[in-house]
């Protein structure tokens, strides 16, 4: 007998759109059928498409800021509101801070993490720190004991990576068979561009979008690339913004670079004015995130990539500050200037219903692409497929229904993360999670969480398919 029966389901995978029955078992798919016979527990998913549950692969919780200021989300805050927007596993980033051994590193995050998960977790190392006893010897170690992906910076005093250091970085990546996702910001040029502001007077929130303006996210794109291909390994440019990054991108792939890519809900459906707040005030504080969100032009763009492949993944790069609290947006001098405001904006939740609606409701991208960029490609990138990304006999039964029809205004009150806000309040969208299902267990229903943060499990990866297929 079946543990579970999801019955009448509309079934969509990143290459199919079907009508069946699915059968669970021990927290597998074991069998997909007009009729999988009897089972324990009955779901009846009439009127309902079953996806894939949703990857996140950039998270980031409980990661540490300096002194001042504390992320609004831990592992458990966090993963509840995964769970509640339809997401089964998240890729948070352990950040390895300078003088640390990237086993402390992880060991420490670990123990963050540990008993206080509703979702599956996998970790991506952050590299502040590329020592040669990191390079040759750490590094190495993790990628065959499962971490099998880093993030590098080229911006932030305390994260930015030269480019003898980005090159050393890359050239254990191909060695190695790792995926490195870049944040491309060009330090210098943000810098400069801080120092001119602030000498003007320009010091509100909204500066910081005119601080690191598009050409510094070109420029280091470039650069990125360029570096990639002398060391020649496949890298991923993350948190991509808009027009002018995506054309170095497809200028690369054109050129046969193995390249991949990702953006975000912020660059869809936020905009620079938003950062204006209500007139150039504080409130605009809640909008900051790097790169910033640009304008209706790079918002076209960037549908243009989710449909042509020029994007490969959709990532919420959740990074949620609370905006009333002094360790959070109000954290000392951020009302004297932009450059003081932590960097980013909470999305977990709402990563996926942002994309339903405005993508598959307004018919900007198909189910199916849907389901590629927020699982299936993920999943391989990442080397967690076909365990996670995708619904086939065998895989972990990590399912999302939707309702297709169910509109919703988002609002804080909705929302199940610790931060105070949402960027997206007010914001209208059809299309909505019913019911996550995590490896066989229903983690929520109906809004309401009804797993436990013993529930989710680190998963153990293998290697990107970036370098398999
Ligand atoms: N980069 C991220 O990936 N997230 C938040 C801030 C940043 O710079
Ligand atoms: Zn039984
Ligand atoms: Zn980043
Ligand atoms: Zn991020």
């Amino acid at each position: 007998m079946l543990d579970t029966a999801i019955r009448n389901a509309t079934i969509i995978t990143a290459g199919d759109r079907y009508i069946a029955q699915i059968g669970i078992r021990n927290g597998r798919i074991i069998t997909i059928a007009e009729d999988v016979g009897p089972a324990h527990e009955e779901i009846d998913a009439t009127g309902l498409w079953v996806m894939p549950g949703g990857i996140d692969a950039h998270v980031h919780l409980e990661q540490p800021q300096g002194p001042n200021v504390v992320m609004a989300d831990g592992f458990e805050s966090g993963t509840r509101s995964a769970a509640a927007g339809g997401t089964t596993t998240v890729m948070p980033f352990a950040l390895q801070q300078k003088g640390q051994s990237l086993r402390e590193v992880v060991d420490a995050y670990h123990a963050a993490a540990k008993d206080k998960c509703h979702v599956d977790c996998s970790f991506h190392i952050i590299i502040t720190d590329p020592t040669p006893q990191v390079l040759g010897q750490e590094l190495p170690a993790l990628v065959k004991a499962g971490y099998t992906s880093f993030k590098v910076f080229m911006t932030y005093d305390d994260m930015v990576l030269n480019d003898a250091q980005l090159l050393d970085v890359f050239d254990v990546a191909r060695r190695e068979k790792a995926m490195v996702m870049v944040h491309a910001e060009g330090y210098d040029a943000i810098r400069y561009m801080t120092r001119r502001l602030e000498e003007a007077g320009h010091t509100a929130p909204y500066f910081h979008a005119e601080s690191r303006p598009e050409s510094v996210e070109r420029e280091a794109t470039h650069r990125a690339i360029s570096h990639a291909e002398l060391t020649d390994v496949p890298i991923m440019i993350v948190h991509v913004s808009g027009r002018e990054p995506m054309e170095q991108i497809q200028w690369a792939k054109r050129r046969g670079r193995k390249l991949y890519a990702e953006t975000c809900p912020q660059y869809i459906a936020l905009t620079a004015n938003n950062l204006k707040g209500l007139n150039m005030d504080f409130e605009g504080a809640k909008y900051v995130c790097s790169p910033p969100p640009r304008d209706t032009d790079s918002q076209k763009a960037i549908w243009e990539g989710l449909r042509d492949g020029t994007f490969d993944i959709f990532s919420s790069d959740h990074c949620p500050f609370r905006f009333d609290d002094p360790k959070g947006k109000s954290v000392e001098g951020a009302r004297t200037s932009f450059r003081w405001v932590p960097n980013g904006i909470p999305g977990i939740e709402t990563r996926l219903p942002i994309l339903f609606s405005e993508g598959i409701v307004k018919g900007r991208i198909t189910p199916e692409r849907f389901v590629a960029l927020t699982a299936t490609n993920p999943a391989k990138l990442f080397g967690m497929y076909p365990q996670k990304g995708t619904i086939a006999i065998g895989a972990d039964a990590d399912l999302t229904l939707w309702d297709p029809q169910r509109q919703v205004t988002i609002s804080q009150s909705l929302m199940h993360h610790d931060c105070d806000y949402t960027p997206y309040e007010g914001m209208q969208v059809t299309g909505w999670p019913v019911r996550t299902i995590l490896r066989g267990q229903t983690i929520m229903a109906n809004g309401a969480i009804t797993g436990t943060t013993d529930i989710g499990t680190y998963i153990d990866r293998g290697l990107s398919a970036a370098f398999t297929a």
